[in-house]
């Protein structure tokens, strides 16, 4: 069974879970708050201007034919940091001014330990699952409006033609990369796939309930 496969079965609940979010349903229905989308735009952007770090740690660790892929993936980033100081300048809130809330420290800290401390496959397991559970939650989203949405721009950023390639190019090269590995080590990865997908549903429902630091 290729590795790809094997996780999205073994995280199937966690995966249910993250698309019957409350979060998702309400943006896609149109019936959520602002201020929880605010919210989420302000941690998100902490996560993907950290995220950049944890892309270069495995870009420096990365086999010569995986590089050129993966160097093209941080001007995408750039432009996505610019979507977030883009609304945060039409919603009059600078984003600098904002610290992580305890969730989006604690994710960001688990990518760069990942990043540090596991081999590269693993590293790059919870890069493919942080990037399909977007892919995922945001297609949801997708499928629930009925008319644009105000945040049609983050809706395109996670669902169009060239984020589903990417996903589809980062299982790929993860099947490729786990071929014939010891069952020891790909239970460790379903492992990290598993956390990835629990940190995932934790952004989410941290939004949601505009969740910070309680001291
Ligand atoms: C992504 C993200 C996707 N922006 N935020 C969370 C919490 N998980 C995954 O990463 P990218 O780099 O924005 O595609």
């Amino acid at each position: 069974m290729l590795l790809t496969e094997r996780l999205h079965k073994a995280c199937e609940p966690v995966w249910k879970k993250i698309l019957e979010h409350p979060f998702l349903k309400e943006l896609g229905q149109g019936t959520l708050p602002q201020s929880k989308f605010d919210f989420w735009a302000q941690q998100d952007y902490i996560f993907v201007k950290e995220a950049l770090r944890f892309f270069s740690v495995l870009i420096a660790k990365s086999p010569e034919f995986l590089q050129a892929n993966f160097i093209q993936a941080l001007p995408v980033l750039q432009n996505e940091l610019q979507l977030f100081r883009d609304y945060a300048r039409e919603r009059g809130f600078v984003l600098e001014d904002v610290e992580p809330a305890f969730v989006c420290q604690a994710y960001n800290s688990f990518l760069l330990a990942s990043a540090y401390g596991e081999d590269y496959a693993g590293a790059f397991t919870v890069l493919y699952g942080a990037e399909k559970a977007y892919l995922d939650s945001w297609l949801e989203v997708k499928r629930q409006l009925s008319k644009s949405s105000p945040y049609q721009k983050f809706v395109e950023n996670w669902t169009k033609k060239e984020f589903q390639d990417y996903v589809k190019w980062l299982g790929d090269t993860l099947n490729t990369l786990t071929q014939g590995l010891p069952e020891e080590t790909l239970s460790r990865y379903e492992y990290l796939y598993k956390l990835t997908g629990r940190y995932e549903y934790l952004f989410w429902e941290m939004a949601y309930k505009l969740e910070s630091w309680p001291v």
